[in-house]
């Protein structure tokens, strides 16, 4: 028992380090990324059976980086399991050109040449006792294998994880680690998506968030829900706003909600957060953020400039 507390313990102390790396982010407060496969109801709570993410290596990582999965398997623990079919989930790592450039890539959905750049890497995996509940690793990666993306701090991989059978969930975190062993954050690495289906925690009051980043050209911001089954409340943060209330959704819905940018929003992150009143289980939801061109912005696991705090001062004026 003190060797499992311990752990408990060094665990925690590790997570306050390296927090930014793991998806979903210790900020964030969602407990899993959810990825369906495509022969389930969309109520359940994912709209296209897909997900995209994107991991930035800074220049300054010269050895190779590995991309680790938490529960990659679908199925056993964690799981959202319906049925005695057997989901399948495929996990394909991209770099070199296009990967993050091709516009189809940076869509809210799957359509297109979404899948663009390199492959690196590709597996999938069905029920599997090995990797229930454990973290198994991809790679190594080399940096400049990545697509070099001076605007967003470094070589770009992209993740892109397919439901291709089946009408289960499969739940899982990622890591960005420079091992292929452990979880040792890539420093100044970040992840980041232009749509996320994430599972919200259990607990009522609980919050979660989500960090656009508002850049100098946005001055519309458009925060799209689906399957919030009316869940709680959601409101923005940043450094104008105190909070304000966002349309939430309920089942099997999208709710779209625009406001006008404060100036002294750009170049910040908001915080888009999700304050739990329920206390429901497997509530997995659908998050995707544009701009007045209707371009997918996107959100990072650790906020760009940090944690935006209001303002007083700021907030006066704008509201
Ligand atoms: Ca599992
Ligand atoms: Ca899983
Ligand atoms: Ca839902």
């Amino acid at each position: 028992m003190k060797r499992i507390k311990l752990t408990g313990l060094l665990f925690l102390v590790l997570s306050t380090r390296v927090f930014g790396q793991q998806v979903p982010s210790a900020e964030e407060n969602f407990t899993y990324v959810v990825t369906f496969g495509k022969e389930a109801d969309k109520s359940y709570g994912d709209d296209d059976y897909s997900q995209v993410l994107f991991f930035v290596i800074p220049a300054t990582q010269k050895t190779p980086v590995y991309i680790r999965v938490f529960d990659a398997d679908c199925g056993g623990k964690n799981d959202e399991v319906y049925g005695t079919g057997d989901t399948k989930t495929k996990f394909t790592v991209y770099g070199g050109k296009g990967a993050h450039s091709n516009k189809d890539a940076q869509k809210q959905d799957p359509v297109g040449q979404y899948k663009s750049g390199t492959e690196l890497f590709s597996k999938t995996y069905g029920t599997d006792a090995k990797l229930d509940n454990a973290w198994t690793t991809f790679g190594p990666f080399n940096p400049s294998s990545g697509e070099l993306q001076t605007d967003l701090g470094g070589y770009v991989f992209k993740l892109v994880v397919d439901g291709v059978s089946g009408g289960s969930g499969n739940l899982y975190k990622l890591f960005l680690s420079t091992s292929s062993t452990a979880n040792n954050a890539v420093t100044g690495g970040n992840v980041f998506t232009y749509e996320y289906c994430v599972r919200m925690a259990e607990k009522k009051t609980t919050v979660s968030h989500l960090y656009p980043f508002i850049n100098s050209s946005v001055v519309k911001v458009k925060i799209s829900i689906f399957d919030f089954d009316s869940d709680g409340v959601i409101r923005l943060v940043s450094v104008a706003k105190k909070g304000t209330p966002v349309k939430s959704s309920g089942n099997k819905e999208w709710k779209k909600h625009e406001y006008a940018v404060a100036a002294s929003e750009k170049n910040t992150s908001l915080d888009v957060q999700f304050v739990k009143q329920n206390d429901s289980k497997n509530n997995n939801i659908v998050v995707n953020i544009t701009n007045q061109y209707d371009e997918s912005m996107p959100f990072y696991t650790s906020p760009i400039g940090g944690v935006p705090k209001y303002k007083s001062k700021i907030g006066v004026k704008v509201d």
